[in-house]
Parts: structure tokens; sequence; C-alpha cells
């Protein structure tokens, strides 16, 4: 009997430890624990609802078009303020464009050097710029600083990496594609949000950019090139890394309940749906049935609490407690979220364009639709989510009306209690705030690698995380890249989860 320890995860935002302990080459207990402490919910309180957007948007770099929705749609509740579909259609494509940069990011930047040998680049004698570029960078040279600053690409964690040399050469240069992949979507987002990363235009009852002719051409233009680099490159370098490693579609499974809050405002409803599904059956979601525990968590407090009354009340030394993550669980469940978790949620609700994809994939691959419960499931679900988004975007551009309103007038109300739910690139993220005489008096926010990341509940019963990596296979002489493959399948963010 042994243990594995990451700490920290590379490659991931925020500060994440994964204890594990292994037996006869596989995991047996695994234990997820956040090691920070942000406190965005303390110093809420107090402040003007109108700022939640702006101040919550600081939580994260990588999905802030995702608290300023929440935000929004929390205060919108809680004062009464209706959004023209202009501005649902805004907020939509900022967001879509958002959850485009960072599924992008997470394959190429954040997970695919789980797979890639980057050793290949030692040998590489060819011409390519961008490869003599990146060899350089591998080997600790001082690179020529036009395609990436200088730095280390090597040493990677023991294992066995990908042994197609054709392969790992291609995704290399695909991660630096990748890169201005980014950029364009990031341009994309900025052209109705203002700025990114963080938004400026994105405020309770719409977004303030309006709809310009020119913007809406250029929008179209830059999605054209972000799209053709989903369908031409990164779900082929998905399907490559599960030619390579098949074993990882039978590893990582988890909980196999999936929780999804419904994302892309286009009208009347949201284009992906919200619903919960357990054991293959779909039911709606009930809010009220969400519950965030503290018996393992730093936080003072007992029993779960909905996060409309839910308090932060940090306990750094609290007895048992391992994570400053709270353990958010539904029906006193815990719920995998994420793409994985909306395409299923969707498929179960008989979503037109989600059911065709998702058909559409299986057979072109011939794989089980159970493959998909697995880290490999994961990174595809997140491609394939990542086309879908990109397809609708055209729609919604469409749908945009040059010179109607995209913000609503309005006269909010002095208090109420808010509930924002939306889908951020990672989950399920929900704001809740009760606001009195024009102040915010609470504030919680339950977000995606929170349900993902959770530590035990207070039932002693583990997070999906601490689920999922239970049998994995695992070299006991190794480092650990067994256990970081499944982390990274679920695309962590911790700065977001312990906000
Ligand atoms: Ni910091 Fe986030 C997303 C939110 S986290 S990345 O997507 O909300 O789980
Ligand atoms: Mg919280």
């Amino acid at each position: 009997m042994g243990t594995i320890v990451l700490d920290p995860v590379t490659r991931i935002e925020g500060h994440l430890r994964i204890d594990t302990r292994v037996e006869s080459g596989a995991v047996t207990e695994a234990w997820s624990r956040g090691e920070m402490f942000r406190g965005f919910e303390v110093f809420l309180s107090g402040r003007d609802p109108f700022d939640a957007p702006v101040i919550t948007q600081r939580i994260c770099g990588v999905c802030p078009v995702s608290h300023a929705v929440a935000a929004c749609r929390a205060v919108e509740s809680a004062l009464d303020i209706s959004v023209p579909r202009n501005g649902q259609l805004l907020r939509s494509l900022v967001l879509g464009a958002n959850y485009l940069q960072s599924h992008v990011l997470h394959f190429y930047q954040l997970s695919a050097l789980d797979f890639v040998n980057v050793a290949a680049l030692l040998e590489y004698d060819g011409s390519d710029p961008v490869l003599r570029e990146l060899k350089a960078w591998a080997q600790g040279e001082v690179s020529s600083g036009k395609i990436l600053p200088a730095a280390p690409f090597l040493p990677q964690m023991t294992g066995q990496y990908s042994a197609d040399p054709k392969w790992n050469l291609a995704a290399l240069s695909h991660y630096v594609e990748a890169l201005e992949v980014r950029q364009e979507a990031h341009q994309m987002a900025a052209l109705f949000g203002g700025k990114m990363p963080h938004t400026a235009a994105l405020i309770p009852g719409g977004v303030t950019t309006g709809v310009e002719p020119e913007a809406v051409e250029d929008c179209r233009t830059r999605l054209r090139r972000v799209r053709r680099f989903i369908e031409n490159v990164y779900l082929g370098d998905v399907l490559a890394a599960a030619r390579l490693f098949p074993e990882y579609g039978a590893v990582g499974g988890g909980v196999r309940r999936f929780l999804s809050y419904g994302v892309f405002e286009e009208g009347d409803r949201d284009w992906l749906p919200s619903g919960v599904v357990e054991a293959g059956k779909l039911s709606p979601l009930d809010t009220r049935r969400i519950s965030e525990q503290v018996a393992s968590s730093k936080y003072a407090g007992s029993g779960g609490q909905h996060p409309l009354q839910g308090e932060t009340r940090p306990e750094p030394h609290k007895s048992g407690a391992y994570s400053w993550l709270k353990a958010p669980r539904y029906g006193g469940a815990a719920y995998e979220v994420g793409p994985l978790a909306r395409m299923v949620v969707a498929a179960a609700a008989g979503h037109p364009q989600v059911t065709a994809t998702l058909n559409g994939f299986l057979a072109d691959t011939g794989l089980e639709q159970q493959v998909l419960f697995s880290v490999l499931g994961r990174h595809a679900a997140r491609a394939l989510e990542a086309l879908l988004v990109a397809q609708r975007m055209e729609t919604w551009l469409e749908r945009l009306e040059v010179g109607a309103a995209s913000v609503g007038t309005y006269t909010p109300r002095p208090g109420g209690d808010g509930e924002g739910l939306t889908e951020a690139p990672r989950g399920a993220l929900g704001h809740w705030t009760q606001v009195r005489d024009g102040k915010i008096a609470r504030y919680q926010a339950v977000v995606p690698s929170t349900w993902n990341f959770s530590p035990r509940g207070d039932r002693s019963d583990p997070g999906p995380v601490e689920t999922a990596l239970l049998g994995t296979p695992v070299d006991e002489q190794g480092q650990g890249l067994e256990v970081a493959r499944v982390v990274r399948s679920f695309d962590p963010c911790i700065a977001c989860a312990v906000h």
C-alpha cells in the first residue's frame, strides 16, 4: 500500500492538492483539497448590488463572463429587472466566445501535455519555424521571443506518453495555433463585452455596447476562423488522444449523476436546458434541493444550508476539515457538472442539435455510449460542445436586431431575494443574494469546480473527483501522471472554487 500526492496540481488555475491511497496498482481512496481562501462572499456584503457583476468577475480570469451573467441574473431576480432580447443575445455571444477560448485553452495549454511526448521535439530536425522555436523552448534556450517567451516545456512527469511522433509534433504545433485562436475568441467577446477578460458591458438589465453592424460582421469573421480550428484541428486531436490512449475511455467515471442549470439566453428560454440526470433518468431541476455542507470544509457551521441562507465564516483549524471548498449537494448527493453533464442532460431532454452531434460522434468513431463516462468522454464532450456553441453563435448573430435596445429602462426595487443561475465553461454556476435597503445583505456563489472538487460531505460521502479517482490504475513507482489525467479531465479552477 502506498500514497500518491499531487501538490500542487500544475497546469490548472488556483491551488489544488490531491491525496490518494494506492493498493495493488490502483487508487483506493482520494481526497481533494482546495488550499486557499479568498472571501468574495464576505466582502460583497454591504456593497451596492450593481457592483456584484464587476466584483465577482474578479473571481477568475478564465470564466469571468459566467460570473458576470450569474451576478446580473441574481440582481435582476432580486430587484425585478428584465432584459430585452438583444441584451440576452449579446450575453449569449459574449459567454459563447468565452466558452470557446476556455475549452481550447483547457485542451491544448492545460491537458494535452498529459498525453503528448514533448521530448519528441528534441529529435526534430525539420524546417518548420514553429517547431524549431518550440525545440529551443523545450531545451530551455532563450528563444527569439517571436512565438513564445523562453520557458521550459520539460521535464514532464514520468510515465507513458504518446508513441506517435507525427501526432506529438502536430499537437505541439497546435498548442501554438491555439494561443492565436484564443486571442481571436477573446476579441469576439470584447466586441460586445467592451473589454476582456473582465467585461465592462454586462450590467443588470442587459449589455451596454448595443448592436453595431460592423461589430456583428467582425464577430462573424472571427467566429469562422475559430470554428475552422475546432472542426479541423481540436476535434481531430481529441480523437487522436482517444486512439492512442483507449484505456482512458474506461477510467475516471465518477458519480454518474449530472446536473445542469441551463445556459445561453435566447428569449423565452435557455438554448441548453436545465435538468438533473441520475441512472440515465432526467428530472427537472429544483434549486430548493441545493445545499452546501461543511463537515470537511474549513468553515464554521453545521448541516447543509441552502445558498440563499448560506454563510462564509472561515475556521482554518477546524477539526476534520481538509479543504477550503464547501461541499455542494443536490438532494444530499454529489453531482458532476461541466460539458459532459450539459451534454448528458441535453441529450436526455431530447435537445435536437446535441442529440444529433453526440449520436453522429458515436457513429463516426464506433465508440459505445459508455465511453462518455470517462476521462476521454469529458475531453470529447468539451470539444463537441465547442463545436455546437460555435455553430449556435451564428444564429445569435443573425437574430440580433440593429437599432433595438440591448438594455431596458427600469426602477429597481430596494430589496429582494435573488437567484442567478447560468453555466460556466466548467459547469453549473449559481449566485444567490439577499438585497436589503439597496445593499447586499448576503451573497453566496456556488461554483462548478466547487461541485466537482468538493471534499466529503456531511455523511462522509466523497465528491465527484474523489469518486472518479477510485480504481484508477497507477504506476506505484511513478509521480501520479494517471491521477493528474483524471483530475485535469474535470478542468479544475480552484480560484473559482474557493472564491
Ligand atoms: Ni475559474 Fe469557473 C468556470 C466558474 S470554475 S474557471 O468555468 O464559475 O469552476
Ligand atoms: Mg460559495
